[in-house]
């Protein structure tokens, strides 16, 4: 479907938790590749398959800090054990003299103690020390030779920007022997939630890689719940006070606020599918920033583990005709109206925003160049209105509602006349209120 690549779960071992919640993965106790999601085999024989489709992975690295205390004995995945009441971490190795004093972040105001005290009660590492670079060093280029093309940074907030730009310049290119071209570097985006008004800004980290921009995906629900009139959002970006488009990565949801975690505001999710596929629609029509899509498994309380089997491994989703998915998983990036707008994000890249309508409200159009066009109604009325695109005349299928299969498309079609004009029809009741075409689904 055209996606670029896929950001996995943590793969450091993690420390086992009774109830495994998803979060036990953010607790690593040495820097050995094993999780519930499989052993380092297994993940190596994963990214060289991937790598041999186009599609890149990215891991989630932590490196901010190591598991918080928990009852002894303290066991990972991959049977390691640690003490980390005594910051005692043999499997790396780390000891107490690799870790800052034990403090609590009580103020977001103060950047040292943001930086230099545990988040959530997690050991933090003091990365200006030698050894603990190292370590990390080599973990990250264990990764990239075995073909991993990038990482998320967790928690890159609360490091120094000093210590993590020593670190990303000691890391190898990536591996010709994966098909990278030669001299390519990681692609490294790094975890800072910058709402304003904190000790910490994202600006410190986005000279040397880029950064999550939280508010974009703040912004485009205030948009899709009627909160802000969808008319605005035509330049949203640097002017917004958002980063600079190179180096933002956008998001609607992330497996944190999609679940009430992160504090970082409430966002639309899988639960709500109609606005939040116009919100995805939107940012994956739009040339702002990196785009990533959230892909889920169902749940019902906060803490909830992924599927799994009795000995608590994650499971496999399974897959319909429709190429949706079930066996506990949602697979967002497996809906039409997504992995349609992957296809119209690649087709048009490359182009900007012309032929900008709206009806001064929450209705908007606009064409990419002469690649595609797109609608969306996000207002209380329908939507009927002739619109001029910059597309060439004929007729499309409309990617949200159909494919083009055989010459024919399953959805509905739109003509674009001979003066570059289409008739646009998107009523409040319709199941989907976006309707988008473009160069490569044309009949
Ligand atoms: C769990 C328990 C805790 C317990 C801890 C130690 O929930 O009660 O004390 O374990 O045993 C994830 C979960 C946490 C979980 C943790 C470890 O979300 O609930 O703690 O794993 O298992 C800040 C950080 C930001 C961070 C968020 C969660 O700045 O980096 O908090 N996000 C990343 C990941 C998370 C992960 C971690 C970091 C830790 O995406 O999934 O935690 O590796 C304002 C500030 C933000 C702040 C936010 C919330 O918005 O601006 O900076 O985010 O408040 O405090
Ligand atoms: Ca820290």
């Amino acid at each position: 479907m055209g996606y670029a690549g896929v950001q996995v779960s943590p793969v450091q071992e993690n420390v086992i938790i009774p109830a495994r919640p998803w979060w036990e993965r953010y607790q690593p106790i040495s820097y050995k590749f094993i999780s519930r999601s499989g052993s380092e085999e297994e993940f190596k024989d994963m990214v060289r398959r991937c790598n041999a489709a186009g599609v890149r992975i990215y891991v989630d690295a932590l490196l901010n800090h190591m598991a918080a205390d928990h009852p002894f004995p303290v066991i990972g995945m991959g049977n390691s054990t640690a003490h980390p009441e005594k910051r005692d971490y043999p499997a790396v190795p780390y000891t107490p003299v690799d870790f800052h004093p034990s403090c609590e972040i009580l103020n977001y105001q103060d950047a040292y103690q943001v930086r230099n005290c545990e988040l959530v009660g997690l050991h933090d590492l003091n990365q200006t020390h030698e050894h603990v670079r190292n370590q990390i060093v080599e973990f990250l280029n264990h990764a990239i030779d075995a073909g991993v093309a990038g990482f998320r940074i967790d928690a890159a907030k609360h490091m120094w920007p000093e210590d993590l730009k020593v670190i990303y310049s000691r890391l190898h290119d990536l591996p010709t022997s994966h098909g990278f071209k030669p001299n390519s570097r990681p692609y490294v985006y790094q975890e800072v939630i910058d709402m304003g008004g904190e000790g910490v800004t994202k600006y410190e980290y986005n000279s040397f890689g880029a950064v999550t921009e939280f508010k974009y995906g703040i912004e485009l629900t205030r948009a899709m719940t009627g909160n802000n009139p969808l008319k605005w959002y035509r330049n949203i970006g640097e002017e917004w006070e958002l980063l600079p488009r190179d180096s933002a990565l956008v998001f609607i949801d992330n497996h944190d606020n999609q679940r009430g975690h992160g504090g970082a505001g409430s966002v639309l999710t899988h639960k709500q599918p109609k606005e939040y596929k116009m919100a995805l629609a939107f940012m994956l029509a739009h040339p702002y920033g990196n785009a990533k899509v959230m892909s889920s498994f169902a749940f019902n309380h906060t803490d909830q583990g992924p599927p799994a089997d009795a000995n608590g491994n994650t499971i496999s989703p399974q897959f319909n005709d429709d190429y949706s998915c079930n066996n506990g998983w949602v697979c967002e990036h497996r809906w039409i109206e997504v992995y349609n707008m992957i296809r119209f994000r690649n087709t048009v890249n490359g182009t900007e925003i012309s032929e900008w309508w709206d009806n001064s409200n929450n209705q908007i159009a606009f064409s990419r160049g002469n690649a595609g066009f797109i609608a969306i109604n996000a207002d209380t009325i329908d939507l009927k209105q002739k619109i001029h695109t910059q597309l060439a005349t004929g007729s499309y299928c409309d990617v949200i509602s159909g494919n083009l299969v055989d010459g024919r498309c399953t959805g509905k079609t739109v003509q674009v006349d001979d003066q570059g004009f289409a008739f646009i029809k998107i009523t409040v009741n319709d199941k989907d209120r976006v309707v988008a075409i473009h160069k490569n689904a044309k009949l």
